[in-house]
Parts: structure tokens; sequence; C-alpha cells
């Protein structure tokens, strides 16, 4: 209860957010601290989770004191090199676990996204720092579910929603450029004051060296028969970009990475060289949602890519700023950058196919495993034509379809099992 004040000062629930906490400290020890082998570097992240609730909502208490904005997101479109530059910071808001679901079902229908009802639970629910302590959250209009539960949102917390478009012709990119104007003035309303050339320079460079070293571990984790890192592991630390400064963060990912080029040399390995190397391809993965990739490792089959949000998605492109002199340079540089993303909700959507068939191929994965999170209809329906160009491919393809609770963890551990069986 070393952060009571704070989270009173932020018209926090205490007694269920420390219920909250109790709960995810009991999994994390489970998952993370009771293994065995891993990088003396995760000790950076597992104290980082530890205090997620704590030190960090401190350090964005004194963003807020000194006017730099606070902005609340739930999508990787969002340009955070904007608020980074403004000297601010953009985060994702909790919306990974079960726990605020059932809250969510007062208002919302059980038939949607867990995603988005865990979001908006925990803002009903007042458990979330990042949720409590924003000045603006920024929704987007990607799916149908998310885009009416802004409306509802909006009700509890000041809420601006992006319109995000679903096709990337020179109307739809008219239409962005727009958007992401209009962010930047909100950012500037929330300061007081115009963002610079240089602001905004900065900002993006942050970010870029935080994609960048992103990068670099996604490259290391698997780079040759040697896996020197978990996917659980790598997926934990794709999750906390979402939350820590970038600076630091990034300078901690190349230490990580630093440490793993070491294993790699030494031939550290966390799995047998002939383990079946994974892919995951599909919907992101918000913390504490670690279910899949616990149980895909526990049966011995190694997680070596993200194909997701919160994993290749967010930190495959940078922004290129070369030649951009202007303000106007930067934003339409911006543009270009978010205009590649290749989220389901773009239609058609091939370059994702693609992607995912290189990615397969620059990984040398043994198969995939096609996760989508239930009632997602974009990502669900886009696995068919995902699958078919794996099959075509000749590359074995598992499709799961999840939430977060854990009724169907061991009908979804006896599918991974026998899948990775078969990939032997
Ligand atoms: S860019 S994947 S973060 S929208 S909320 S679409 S899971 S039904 S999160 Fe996403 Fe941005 Fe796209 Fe990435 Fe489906 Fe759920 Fe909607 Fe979701």
């Amino acid at each position: 209860m070393g952060y009571e004040g704070l989270y009173r000062e932020l018209d926090m629930d205490v007694e269920r957010h420390q219920e909250l906490m109790d709960l995810l400290f009991d999994v994390y020890k489970e998952l993370f601290l009771s293994r065995k082998n891993r990088p003396q570097g995760m000790a950076y992240f597992d104290g980082l989770m530890a205090e997620i609730h704590g030190k960090r909502i401190e350090e964005l208490m004194e963003i807020k004191k000194q006017g730099k904005p606070l902005v609340g997101t739930f999508c990787i479109f969002v340009p955070e090199e904007i608020v980074v530059g403004a000297g601010g910071a953009c985060y994702g808001l909790c919306g990974g676990a079960q726990f605020s679901i059932p809250d969510a079902e007062t208002h919302l229908p059980r038939n949607i996204c867990p995603l988005i009802k865990s979001a908006y639970g925990f803002k009903l629910q007042r458990t979330c720092p990042y949720t409590q302590i924003s000045d603006v959250i920024y929704g987007e209009t990607t799916c149908e579910a998310k885009k009416k539960t802004w409306e509802l949102l909006g009700k509890l917390h000041r809420v601006y929603v992006m319109h995000i478009p679903h096709k990337k012709g020179d109307v739809e990119k008219d239409l962005w450029r727009r958007e992401i104007e209009g962010f930047m003035r909100q950012v500037e309303e929330l300061r007081g004051s115009p963002i610079t050339y240089e602001e905004l320079k900065k900002g993006i460079e942050v970010v870029n060296a935080k994609r960048r070293a992103m990068r670099r571990l996604y490259s290391l984790r698997s780079a040759n028969d040697t896996v020197p890192i978990t996917g659980l592991d790598a997926l934990l630390v794709n999750q906390i970009a979402f939350y820590d400064d970038p600076e630091r963060y990034a300078a901690k990912v190349n230490e990580l990475c630093d440490e793993l080029e070491e294993r790699i040399n030494q031939g550290i390995s966390v799995f047998p060289k002939d383990a079946p190397r994974l892919l995951v391809a599909g919907t992101p993965m918000a913390p504490p949602n670690w279910k899949l990739h616990s149980v895909a490792e526990e049966a011995q089959a190694a997680v070596v890519a993200e194909e997701a949000c919160i994993g290749v998605r967010y930190f495959r492109d940078d922004v290129d700023t070369e030649g951009c002199e202007t303000v106007g340079d930067l934003l339409e540089a911006l543009l270009e950058r978010y205009m590649k993303i290749d989220c389901a909700c773009f239609t058609p959507n091939d370059e994702r196919v693609q992607h995912i068939l290189d990615m397969c191929r620059e990984k040398r994965v043994d198969g995939v495993i096609y996760y989508t999170l239930s009632f997602c209809h974009t990502y669900n329906v886009e696995s068919k034509k995902v699958m078919d160009a794996l099959k075509a491919e000749g590359i074995p393809v598992l499709r799961i379809e999840t939430d977060y609770s854990m009724e169907d963890v061991e009908q979804i551990r006896t599918r991974v099992e026998a899948f990775v069986e078969s990939l032997r």
C-alpha cells in the first residue's frame, strides 16, 4: 500500500486495485520469477513490472505537474512521437486482464472483444492508474466495438477519437494527414504551446531509437539454433515498451541485447537445439495476457516472433526524416510511416500475408499459431487468407481463438501440445 496517497489523488479504488495487484503478483511469480536460466538483463524488466503501478506512475505524475501532456492509448496508430516531442508521455492503457471484465459486462455486451471490455472495465472500476492519470484517452475507429465503446468511455473520462482509415488510397491518406495534424493540435493545446521542429524531430528520434532496440532483440532472440531468451520474456519486454520511459527503455533493451549476444557466443540456449520454433500471428497480447506463450513454451516449443502490434507491427518501420526541413515535412514522414501498418482493419491487407510469409522464412519457423481474441472480426476473418497462404507454402498452422479467462487453458494446452508434437 506504499502508493495509497497517490492512488487516492488519482481517485482510484484502492482496495480493489490491491486485489488486482495481488492476483498479478502470483501469476508473475509463477510464470516469470520461478523460471531458471533467464538472462540477468531481465531483472530490470521484472523490477519495472513490480513498480508498473508504482514508481512509473510517480514519474508520470511528475511530468503532469510540469504541465506536459499525458496521453493514454489503445492502438499503435496513435503517433506517440508527437507526445514525446512535446515532453509528455504516451502509453498503453490496461486492457489485458480478465479482472475488470465482469464489471464491463454490466455496460457492454458479452460478445465483444475482451481487450475492449477489459479496458472499459478498468475505467469503471477505477483500478488502472494509467487511465486515471491520463489528460486524454485516444480511442480510434479501427473496429466496430471500439468506436462505439469510446462513446460510453467519453462519459467517464476525456476521450478523443481518431478516425483511422480502412483503405490506403489517396483519399484515405488525406484523411489520415488531417487526423495527425488534429492530434498534434490537441497535444499542443494540452501543453499550452506549439511544438517546434526541433522538438518533433527529437520525439521521432527517441521513438526510432526505441524501435531499433526492439528490432535488435527481435533478431537476436532466434539468431541461429541458439535461443538465448524465451518467447515469454521477449513478449514481456515488448509489452513494457508501451509503459516505460522510451529512452531508458531503449538503453535497457540494448543492455539485454549485449547479454544475449554473449549468450549466443557461448551457446547458452533456453531450449534444446531441436525444439520446434513457432511464430505467433494475430491480435495483440496486452499484459498480463501471457496465456498462449506460457502454454506453448511449457510444451517445449520456442516462440521466436510475434506478428502482432505488441510485436513486429510496432517496431518494423522507423519514421524516415531524411530531407525533412519543416514541421509539415515531419508530419508527412509520420503519415508515410503510419500508413505502412498492416492491421487487419485495412482492406485489402495483402501486405500482411506477405509479411507473415517473410517472417516464417527469416525466422526458420516450424509452425505458426494464428491467435485471435474472441469476437475480433477483422483478425478472425483474415485468418482464412493467412492460413491458406501458409498451407500453400507447406507451413503448418494452428488457429486458436480465445479470451482472457483461464477456462479454456487446458483445452488450448491439449491442442498446442498435439501441434508441437506434429512438428517434431
Ligand atoms: S493497429 S491490431 S492495436 S486496432 S480491439 S481490432 S483485437 S476487436 S487491438 Fe489493434 Fe490498432 Fe489494429 Fe494493432 Fe480486434 Fe479487439 Fe478490435 Fe483489437
